[in-house]
């Protein structure tokens, strides 16, 4: 079956599941509040076509990877006053990147823009997340909830697509995967009459 529309049915029936993971205590749970009023205001509804789960899970590194394989989008968040939290996010990206390839969807959120921190560490920082890692990366306050909306833009960008109709593409692709099923079929049943009546 076509890719995308693999990928829009198996959203439709489960959702997208949004893994977010971190330090302890750098903001995951505000980030999650945040992001689940904005995407409730934006799809005008409280159903849970996003859903949110959260670890820290520092010291569980075989169950950390179990879950990440059962996501569809990462954000990966840490607090820009606590240095270790963006070396455990350098971590994860690597363990999510190991289970679940380059192409899955890794937002790296610095969160807690409003404590104190330096221009030279923002732009190591990103450097680091974007170029090194090729990942997204945001700066946000969660306690404040600014910037939060760039991170559902970017998770409507990857997945709203799939929560529409198809595009004339996908039914495309659809109509020309069935036509080649049916020639193979027909071409298996015409050998298998030709096998019976032993033609050649
Ligand atoms: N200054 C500041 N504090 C924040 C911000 N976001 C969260 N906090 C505070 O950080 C603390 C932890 O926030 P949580 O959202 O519970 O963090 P968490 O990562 O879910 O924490 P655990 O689940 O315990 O690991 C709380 O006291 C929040 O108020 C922020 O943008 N700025
Ligand atoms: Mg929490």
């Amino acid at each position: 079956m076509a890719t995308s529309l693999k990928i829009r049915q198996h959203i439709q029936k489960n959702g997208v599941k949004v893994m977010v993971l971190g330090h302890e205590q750098v903001g995951k749970t505000t980030i999650i509040n945040n992001l689940c009023s904005i995407i409730s205001d934006t799809l005008q509804s409280e159903g849970d076509t996003f859903k949110f789960m959260e670890a820290s899970l520092s010291d569980m590194p075989n169950l950390r990877k179990l879950m990440i394989g059962t996501a569809n989008a990462f954000i990966l968040t840490y607090a820009v006053d606590d240095d270790a939290s963006f070396d455990y996010v350098t971590t994860l990206i690597n363990d999510v990147q190991a289970v679940k390839g380059k192409n899955t969807p890794v937002f790296v959120v610095a969160n807690k823009m409003d404590k104190e921190t330096t221009i030279q560490k923002r732009i190591i920082a990103d450097c680091v997340i974007t170029i090194d890692y090729e990942c997204d990366h945001f700066e946000v306050c969660a306690n404040t909830g600014k910037n939060i909306d760039s991170i559902a833009k970017k998770l409507f960008d990857y997945y709203g697509k799939y929560l529409l109709f198809p595009t004339s593409i996908e039914e495309e692709e659809t109509y020309a995967e069935i036509e080649e099923t049916m020639t193979k079929s027909s071409k298996k049943l015409r050998t298998t009459i030709r096998e019976f009546f032993c033609i050649r």
